[in-house]
């Protein structure tokens, strides 16, 4: 790997409005500008040696620039014109900003950390169609923390099963369902008769209660397919969609989410997020895969349980996760943020101080292993979620509520 004095830029100033801007923490024995510099080569106009066919003019335009290096972490700049957003988009500002880099022989390690794009970039890109605001206007909800649900057992429940679970679920009074990140067409749940049976289930609440639900149908599936089942479930009912944005791709999210004939909202899973985000010392941060989420469309995105839940700790990135889903350094509608994962009602009291009231709160088996069954976890949750957005203690708030009181005796 040769090191080049040529992608070092020290101390220079770079146009951020012309250039892709990352932040790479690197783990090496070798000098840290080598390091900074092999990124900034490889992910630009160099490769492992030099050659004869890179010109001054071609190096000029388009080189990376390590344009700083505090300790461990490099930033490193790539001017605009090297991405390509009408052909390529997401997958190849990946290819670039986390690309071969994690390959390179002489790191030990390299996590990307965050990235920041230029506004002729992030105006290519829509945003969410609906985002909170949407998600709170159908579900006449405007303030409260959205709680809600992922139907359990996560496979093997037929469309029947499916429906009579979020039956129960409207009837406690969630406001959210979801398939499991597993869930498919599998032959015990093919995806059209569970959302026809789901549908049916949230009218039936609807007609009985006035409440509204929505359910969240996974159309995770190959590239050239994904916007017809998407289409197809919106035809047979569905209230919204879901896709795993690991696995089926930011672009899967941004095609349903730009297609002007789906018109519902879209929940983001992240599912394998953590074969790369969990590392902290190689791969990405989920800061980077949220700010994407939230340019391709996705309405409402796992970001994580603030040190709650049953997945690892990782508050500190939960609340920069939650902070690319809303802040105003991105200039599209606000991505509800979800948190789930290990959740059940006597966590929500934590969880709220933490992230505040504008969340989605969901819980599979904080709901399914309620001992007074689903509804009674439905109710809990939702008693749980009123005391969190009250401020009433839930010691207080639970001598009044049973499904509430139960569930803290279960789970503490
Ligand atoms: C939660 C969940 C979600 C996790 C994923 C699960 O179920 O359905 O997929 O939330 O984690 O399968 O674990 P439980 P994250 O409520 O039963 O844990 O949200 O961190 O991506
Ligand atoms: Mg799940």
């Amino acid at each position: 790997m040769e090191y080049s004095e040529k992608y070092l830029h020290l101390g220079e100033r770079v146009d951020p409005d012309a250039n892709v801007i990352c932040i790479y923490k690197i783990t090496t024995d070798l000098d840290i500008k080598l390091a900074a510099a092999a990124i900034a080569t490889e992910q630009s106009t160099g490769t492992w040696t030099s050659i004869s066919t890179l010109n001054d003019e071609i190096f000029e335009k388009y080189h990376g620039r390590v344009i700083d290096i505090q300790g461990n972490v490099a930033t490193i700049a790539y001017p605009e014109d090297i991405f390509s957003l009408d052909i390529g988009g997401v997958p190849q500002i990946l290819s670039v900003v986390a690309g071969n880099l994690f390959g390179l022989e002489g790191l030990k390690g390299v996590r990307l950390e965050d990235v920041e794009f230029p506004h002729s970039m992030l105006r290519e890109f829509k945003g969410p169609k609906f985002g909170i605001p949407g998600l709170r206007k159908i579900l006449k909800r405007p303030e409260k923390p959205l709680v809600g649900t992922i139907v359990k057992p996560k496979i093997g429940l037929p469309p029947k099963g499916m429906a009579d679970f979020i039956y129960e679920a409207g009837m406690g009074g969630l406001t959210n369902g979801k398939d499991d990140e597993t869930l498919s067409n599998q032959r015990f749940c093919p995806l059209e008769d569970r959302v026809v049976a789901i549908a049916e289930a949230i009218d039936r609440v609807k007609a009985e209660t006035g409440h509204v639900m929505i359910h969240a149908i996974n159309v995770s599936t190959r590239g050239d397919q994904i916007l017809e089942v998407a289409e197809r479930a919106q035809e047979l009912g569905a209230s919204e969609l879901m896709v795993d944005v690991i696995t089926c791709g930011f672009a899967a999210v941004q095609v349903l989410a730009e297609d002007p004939s789906i018109k519902l909202p879209i929940h983001v899973h992240r599912t394998m997020h953590g074969a790369i985000t969990r590392n902290k010392d190689l791969g990405v941060s989920m800061v980077v895969f949220a700010k994407l989420v939230r340019m391709c469309g996705g309405d409402a995105l796992h970001v994580g349980t603030f040190g709650v839940g049953k997945m690892k700790d990782s508050s500190a990135e939960d609340l920069a996760n939650q902070r690319a889903c809303v802040g105003p350094e991105l200039p599209y509608e606000k991505v509800m943020p979800v948190c789930s994962g290990g959740m059940h009602p006597a966590l929500i009291e934590p969880l709220v101080k933490i992230t505040g009231t504008n969340v989605q709160i969901q819980a599979g088996g904080g709901v399914a292993g309620h001992p007074g069954g689903v509804r009674s976890g439905a109710r809990a949750m939702v008693q749980a979620v009123e005391a969190a957005y009250q401020g009433i203690p839930f010691s207080e708030y639970s001598k009044s509520h049973q499904e509430f009181r139960e569930a803290i005796n279960k789970w503490g």
